[in-house]
């Protein structure tokens, strides 16, 4: 039955943090268009190779927008798929395989499904084959109402590199997609040529490469800038088209690009030493949520993927007080900083956990772990309680009466 829910509704409930009321609603009735960026870490932003941003639109794009600059992925194993499931749930991947394989038939309360119930119309869009990651399937328990994969485009050598279909064509052409869907929509693109090993044309290299010794690095940087070219012709094209002004753009990293395994040319790139504590916040990754109409600013707010979910269902005027979502509001004024990354390691305000040490933010160096220590609860908390949720598919029993104790047969 589902008296196991009762505690960790109990622990949600106590949780819950209401919405900002300036932007609670702000959004409502508009489309929504996500883009998960493959592979991109937030050290790109406002950055430069031989003196060329590498980002010079998302660098643009985030003076019109709200851009968190303390926001991590959480994602393990299942990577992309850990991304997503975060994000449309609030609740965490699992500490090994990946959720869209191991529980891909459990209950869900998530966003596209919400939306649906809000006349929202719910599409992915992921010019790649419909089963990878068992998408095809999970795609059915979130709610969505359609899938856009590889037969929904036109994909050939030419417009095709590494992963498959190159993010300026899949982007350019999704826009048809997005005219033909009834309005509002909820749309999630999930982009593709940022993928490693970082493949690239020569033309549709926009910067002169990074030149160290790890090829690597040196193609991620080629990448990310192909990437933020393939969102600007994007966005211009939505203006074209007349959808700019309706919707609400929100772009996030999905999870890291560059490895541990790669520290020497990163140390050598960002000119410091890779200690276990840069590791950590080069495990940050861009969020940006451009909303017409408002001027947005910087939001130093510490949060992780798994805040999505609440911020937009907030922005779009719809309550979320009775769910069971693990993250709360971006946008609320009563928010913890913190964010617990899938390892167990965490963020606050002023601390960083991780590899049993204690970090002080504002120097990078291990400290006493007393000052950590009042997270500990919170941090194992949250993974133990979203675990049992999965093993158990406990959100079978949302929405029943947990007050009222079943009898037993
Ligand atoms: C595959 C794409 C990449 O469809 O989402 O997956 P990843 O390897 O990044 O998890
Ligand atoms: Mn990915």
């Amino acid at each position: 039955d589902g008296s196991e829910l009762v505690d960790i509704d109990n622990y949600v409930r106590a949780n819950y943090v209401p919405p900002n009321d300036e932007m609670f609603g702000i959004a409502k009735g508009k489309n929504v268009i996500m883009i998960s960026m493959e592979s991109t870490q937030e050290f790109v932003i406002n950055k430069t190779v031989n003196g060329q941003e590498i980002t010079p639109f998302l660098n643009d794009f985030i003076k019109e927008s709200y851009y968190f600059n303390n926001f991590y992925h959480q994602t393990g194993q299942g990577k992309t798929s850990d991304s997503e499931f975060l994000v449309e749930n609030s609740l965490y991947p699992l500490s090994r395989g990946a959720v869209f394989f191991t529980h891909s038939g459990n209950e869900y309360n998530a966003t596209p499904e919400i939306l649906n119930e809000n006349g929202y119309y719910t599409a992915s869009l992921h010019a790649n084959n419909k089963s990878f990651w068992n998408r095809d399937i999970m795609y059915q328990s979130l709610g969505y109402k359609r899938f856009y994969s590889l037969p929904d485009y036109e994909v050939n050598e030419d417009n095709s590199v590494g992963w498959g279909l190159k993010d300026i064509d899949f982007l350019q052409q999704s826009v048809a997609h997005l005219k033909a869907m009834p309005k509002p929509f909820y749309s999630k693109f999930i982009t593709l040529t940022n993928h490693f090993p970082f493949e690239l044309n020569e033309e549709d290299q926009f910067i002169p490469p990074y030149t160290s010794d790890d090829q690597t690095v040196n193609n991620y940087f080629l990448t990310v800038r192909y990437e933020d070219e393939a969102i600007k012709q994007f966005v211009q094209k939505l203006k074209d088209e007349g959808l700019y002004e309706d919707s609400i753009i929100i772009l996030y990293g999905d999870h890291y690009g560059i490895s541990e395994n790669h520290n020497k040319a990163m140390s050598e790139y960002l000119g410091k030493e890779i200690t276990p504590f840069e590791s950590m916040q080069l495990q940050e990754v861009p969020l940006i949520i451009h909303i017409p109409g408002q001027k947005g600013g910087t939001m130093t707010t510490v949060g992780g993927q798994i805040d999505i979910k609440p911020t937009i269902l907030h922005l779009l005027g719809i309550d979320t007080k009775k769910n069971i979502d693990f993250g709360s509001d971006l946008f609320a004024k009563d928010r913890s900083d913190f964010a617990v990354l899938r390892d167990g390691s965490f963020i606050t305000k002023d601390y960083l956990f991780t590899r049993e040490t204690c970090y002080d933010k504002a120097t990078g160096e291990p400290t006493d772990q007393e000052a950590c220590k009042p997270y500990f609860k919170a941090a194992s908390n949250e993974l133990s309680y979203s675990d049992k949720i999965i093993y158990g598919d406990l959100l079978r029993f949302y929405g029943e009466d947990l007050s009222e104790p079943k009898s037993k047969e």
